[in-house]
């Protein structure tokens, strides 16, 4: 699908995870610093169990990348793992007692095993490093045309932050966010977020929430209405509920549009000429209700996103489940886990839509180098510009 794609491998215990890149055109500086960075962001957050203790993850780059810039061949990115103990069959013991929320009892049954370990083991959330590393890898392109994202917590159980996000606010909600253990910029609704996940610890239970995204700086004309999987919110879509634990998704004023008449929800459209230079053209909405996303296509307006994902499937209080082998009533199995990993999430959601945005943004404008694509973007830009030709 598409001109730029990734794969990943990896189970969560194995010797490490792999991220396979391609279609990633050449001379794209990589800001491995900037990798790191994010991955480092995705093994922290508040409720995060002691994995994240053990491991330190950063990419190493094994193909693809020549003194810093990519050179068009595929790009494979390594991230060790530390708690590597796959092949020892007592630090990785069998599990037969599925866990309610977990892929244990439908994928040992689809593979036609009683033991939870082989399908808990890539089913686990850390396979998500490896999509973080291809999204941060794609955010190193979108950088050249001035295309940034932003994730933050929007809520943890039922704590909630109201705070609005907008292209002239966000660069300062980044530094309070990334002040907040929490990844939520607003403070009070951090405090608020904190107790509800102490709270669970102590029930023993567990925390989930929702995790929001904004692009800033895409063109109009990403995606394309033609055909269903070139919709780039179809393509958003798949890839957030694609995040272990994600159930839900929707887009600026997402399911509360369903509640309102037309003329409370459509973005009444307008133009400002000293806008013409910027990617919306100078066409200007009275909101962003459709979260810059109309007929599949961007117009030129942030691209807003929420996800949402349930709590974590392992619970230090287990619920009821089965003995695969004796088909008995036992307590759900038990793995080192997280209390919450939303923080985390609210990291690998932002990249993996900034994997969906440089995809479509390599569709349109294509180019086997950078320099290639820059001048495809800016000639569609002058072109659009000078509309009606
Ligand atoms: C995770 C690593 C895992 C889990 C978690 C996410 O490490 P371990 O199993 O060694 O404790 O903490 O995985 C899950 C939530 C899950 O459902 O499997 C990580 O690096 O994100």
């Amino acid at each position: 699908m598409g001109v730029l794609s990734y794969r990943t491998a990896g189970e969560s215990h194995g010797k490490a995870l792999i991220s396979l890149v391609e279609g990633m055109p050449a001379g794209v500086p990589v800001d491995k610093t900037f990798i790191d960075g994010e991955l480092r962001r995705r093994q922290g957050g508040y409720g995060r169990g002691g994995r994240q203790k053990i491991e330190t993850d950063h990419v190493d780059f094994l193909t693809g990348v020549r003194m810093g810039k990519t050179i068009a061949s595929p790009i494979t990115m390594l991230i060790p793992n530390k708690d590597s103990r796959l092949d020892d069959p007592a630090a990785t013991p069998p599990l037969h007692r599925p866990r309610p929320g977990h892929a244990d009892l439908a994928g040992s049954v689809k593979w036609l095993t009683t033991d939870c370990r082989e399908t808990l083991e890539r089913a686990s959330a850390r396979e998500t490093a490896a999509r973080v590393a291809a999204g941060a890898l794609a955010r190193c392109l979108l950088r050249q045309f001035d295309i940034e994202v932003f994730g933050f917590v929007r809520s943890v159980g039922p704590a909630t932050s109201n705070i609005e996000v907008s292209a002239q606010n966000w660069r300062e909600l980044l530094i309070a966010r990334d002040a907040s253990d929490l990844y939520c910029p607003d403070p009070a609704a951090s405090e608020a977020m904190r107790q509800f996940i102490n709270d669970q610890k102590t029930a023993k239970d567990t925390a989930g929430g929702i995790v929001e995204a904004h692009v800033f700086g895409c063109p109009i004309g990403l995606g394309s209405c033609m055909t269903w999987d070139g919709r780039l919110d179809s393509r958003i879509a798949a890839a957030v509920v694609a995040i272990q634990a994600f159930k839900g998704v929707e887009f600026g004023l997402g399911f509360e549009a369903a509640r309102r008449p037309g003329s409370q929800v459509h973005d009444e459209i307008g133009f400002d000429a000293s806008g013409k230079e910027t990617a919306s053209l100078g066409f200007t909405r009275g909101s962003n209700n459709a979260g810059g996303l109309e007929g599949g296509m961007t117009n030129g307006k942030p691209v807003v996103v929420r996800g949402a994902m349930k709590p974590i499937s392992t619970l230090g209080k287990p619920l009821k489940s089965v003995n695969l082998n004796t088909k008995e009533p036992a307590e759900a199995g038990w793995e080192r886990s997280d209390v919450s990993a939303i923080s985390a999430a609210s990291v690998i959601m932002e990249n993996v839509i900034a994997f969906e945005v440089a995809r479509a943004l390599l569709e349109k404008f294509g180019g086997d180098s950078l320099l290639e694509t820059q001048s495809n973007y800016n000639s569609f830009l002058a072109l659009a510009r000078r509309l009606p030709l």
